[in-house]
This record gives structure tokens, C-alpha cells and sequence, in this order.
């Protein structure tokens, strides 16, 4: 079929030099049209971004525990806890532990919230006092609710501090 329309098409052609210069017109328009389609392609391909594969819409899941180092810089919260939440904002499932490291050259005393009644979760205060090089995993925490810790020997400083939320599995 379409070896057919070209003979035809080419017949037509050599008919005149009329064909000739609609060819010609066409040829240029082709051109014209090929510069101006050349553009617009390639700015419209650099800026289009390779779709990365989002992670999971949605608060990331409550960690089954963390470990929290003491220094003399304060706390701080392990590597990959730290990949879902701060630790001023630990979220963890009911019956998880916190684990202390004190990774510092003084002691530290490791209670609840708040300053002076260290009562709001008092499975907390079994992390308690550390000597330096010490460590020490809270008992399970079972009630769901949110609480602060610190440590009681820089009790107003926030860099020793943090809070964590306990979570229904
Ligand atoms: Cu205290």
C-alpha cells in the first residue's frame, strides 16, 4: 500500500517543476517546524526528574526500643532510631525499653519528668543512676502516654533531656 502511494506520489512529481517547489515548501516548513520541535523537547526532558520511589506516606511506625548516650555534650539518640523521630519526640510500642549509655567521664541520673516529682513515668527512673562507662534498660514501658526524661544532675538543661510516647502495637 505504501509502495504504491510513493510510485504514485513520485509520478505526480516528475509531472512538473510545480511539485518541485511544493516540495521545497514543504521541506523548509519541515525544517522550521523539526527547529522549533528541537528546542522544546530538550527543555522540557532536562528538568524532568527521575520519580524516586517515595517511603511510606505517613507517620513512620513506633520504634521496640532506643538507646539514648550520655556525654558531657548531653543526650543523644542512636543512628537509626534517629531515621524516624528526634529525641525530644521518641515514639515507641507498649512494652519497649529505653536504653542509657553513659558514655561520659562524670556520673548521671537518668529520671522522669518533671523536675523534682520525676513521677510522670516512673518506669523511667529505673534507668537511674550511671557511673561513667555504665549502662541501664528502663523496665518495660506499658502505659500508653507520653513522658519527658532527664538527667537529674543538669535537671533545666535541655540538651539532657528528651520525652518519649508510648504507643499501642
Ligand atoms: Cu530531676
Amino acid at each position: 500500500m505504501d509502495a504504491a502511494r510513493l510510485t504514485h506520489g513520485e509520478k505526480g512529481c516528475a509531472a512538473g517543476k510545480r511539485c518541485f517547489t511544493l516540495l521545497l515548501m514543504l521541506a523548509l516548513f519541515v525544517a522550521a517546524l523539526s527547529c522549533g520541535g528541537g528546542t522544546s523537547p530538550a527543555a522540557s526532558s532536562a528538568p524532568a526528574p527521575t520519580p524516586t520511589p517515595t517511603p511510606a506516606p505517613g507517620p513512620p511506625t513506633p520504634l521496640s526500643g532506643a538507646t539514648i548516650t550520655i556525654t558531657a555534650a548531653g543526650f543523644s539518640l542512636d543512628q537509626t532510631s534517629l531515621k524516624s523521630y528526634p529525641l525530644s519526640d521518641i515514639h515507641v510500642y507498649q512494652g519497649s525499653s529505653l536504653t542509657f549509655i553513659n558514655a561520659d567521664t562524670q556520673t548521671h541520673d537518668v529520671l522522669s519528668d518533671p523536675f523534682g516529682a520525676h513521677n510522670d513515668c516512673p518506669e523511667l527512673n529505673t534507668a537511674g543512676f550511671l557511673t561513667p562507662g555504665q549502662s541501664r534498660t528502663t523496665v518495660p514501658l506499658t502505659v500508653l502516654r507520653s513522658c519527658g526524661f532527664h538527667d537529674h544532675q543538669n535537671e533545666g538543661n535541655a540538651l539532657f533531656g528528651g520525652k518519649v510516647t508510648i504507643e499501642a502495637r
